[in-house]
């Protein structure tokens, strides 16, 4: 009798809980989800907020370097291979700090002028667009380039013989994130991808040239010093592995900062998209979504394809059912193509979005058509909080 009883205010309590539930859905309000930043800027906050939201429906397209040059023009105001080629500008702009540093060199590694990039940066802003930034940084004991495999990273984090000419560089870092200013003079957000691909061996930052309480203290300390010390609030954090076509997870996670070290859950992976079956590709960014889901992150496919496209239809028979394969894999808010070399000055077809005369260019359209794929004429306002469904 008393478990009967039992059961049964157990069974009210459960309607009175399911009916207060579905009051809050009726009034519209919603959770706002929150980035590591607590202090981040507002539009900050909102991006974060809606990109996480509208990862649900769809996935956002971007393209590194597009708005400073293509494969046929350099540095030529409103043109992009992305726009001439689908319609629209891709929804996310990638943009590179490599060669930023104490000195007077005034274009990044692949010649774009800083100057510049600020005002594509602000441009693609302003019609609505993401901003993510990644930094092929220089090496920072040889000074040498990126690629150069020497170890550093003890060097420079805290206590590291180069520690104080390290900050020197966050501190140009700093310096060109808060001079990227909105109309209404709010600071631009972006997306913030340091220290990517470090589960390879080709950056100094890299597997075998890195310990894990390495790599982990770089990562927090670099977080640290431009949040709390520097005051820099319009960053989303990106932690980017390299996934090497391979169902490697724990890899995935063996040197990941931490929870409140990262906002995004970011996967780069050429291999993957090249000829390898879309489905087991799917199960992977399916896996992604789910750990971003769990962490309450955003899961990205922050880097990604196949140098100058040799498949005409790969946009629909490659890249898309790596996302519908596997329904879960839906959930990733972008992908992000690596930039369209100019052909002339690099003498080489290194370009990874169509441009309008190659064969894969109507595939391309045909893509962007699709309902989950996203680019910027589709976005909704992302920067700012509507907390309404
Ligand atoms: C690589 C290549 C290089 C380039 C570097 C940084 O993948 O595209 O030519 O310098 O990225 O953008």
């Amino acid at each position: 009798m008393v478990l009967i009883m039992k059961k049964t205010s157990l069974l009210f309590l459960c309607i009175f809980f399911l009916a207060a539930c579905d009051r809050s859905e009726e009034s519209g309000l919603k959770e706002v989800s929150l980035p590591i930043d607590k202090n981040a800027t507002e539009e900050t906050k909102a991006l974060f907020h809606n990109l996480k939201e509208l990862a649900k429906t769809n996935v956002l397209y971007g393209h590194q370097d597009d708005l400073a040059y293509g494969y046929s023009w350099w540095a030529e105001p409103g043109r992009s291979d992305v726009k001439e080629t689908t319609g629209s500008y891709p929804a996310v702009y990638g943009w590179d700090l490599g060669d930023i540093r104490q000195e007077d060199k005034t274009t990044n590694l692949d010649n774009i002028e800083w100057e510049n990039m600020k005002g594509w940066i602000k441009e693609g802003y302003s019609r609505g667009g993401i901003i993510t930034i990644s930094w092929h940084m220089n090496h920072p004991v040889t000074d040498g380039n990126t690629w150069d495999r020497t170890p550093a990273v003890a060097a420079i984090i805290p206590g590291g013989e180069q520690h104080e000419k390290f900050k020197t560089w966050l501190d140009t870092f700093a310096d060109f994130t808060q001079d990227l200013i909105g109309e209404e003079g709010e600071l631009i957000p972006v997306i913030f991808r340091p220290y990517h691909e470090h589960t390879g061996s080709w950056f100094w930052w890299g597997e075998e040239q890195t310990s894990v309480e390495e790599y982990i203290i770089l990562w927090r300390f670099t977080v640290e010093y431009l949040r709390d010390e520097k005051g820099v609030h319009n960053l989303l954090w990106a932690y980017s592995p390299d996934n090497q076509a391979g169902r490697e997870f724990e890899n995935y996670m063996k040197k990941y900062p931490g929870d409140e070290y990262v906002d995004i859950l970011g996967m780069d992976d050429y291999g993957s998209m090249d000829q390898r079956d879309p489905a087991e590709f799917s199960d992977e960014l399916a896996w992604l979504v789910e750990e971003a889901n769990k962490r309450g992150k955003i899961a990205a496919l922050s880097e990604t394809g196949v140098e100058s496209i040799p498949n005409p239809s790969w946009w629909t028979g490659q890249v898309l059912p790596a996302f519908e394969s596997n329904p879960k894999a839906k959930g990733v808010a972008y992908i992000l193509t690596w930039r369209n070399a100019n052909k002339e000055r690099e003498n080489r077809d290194h370009f990874y979005a169509s441009h309008p005369d190659h064969a894969s260019a109507p595939n391309m359209k045909e893509f962007r058509d699709t309902d989950l794929i996203m680019f910027e004429d589709e976005l909704p306002d992302l920067y700012t909080i509507k907390n309404s469904n």
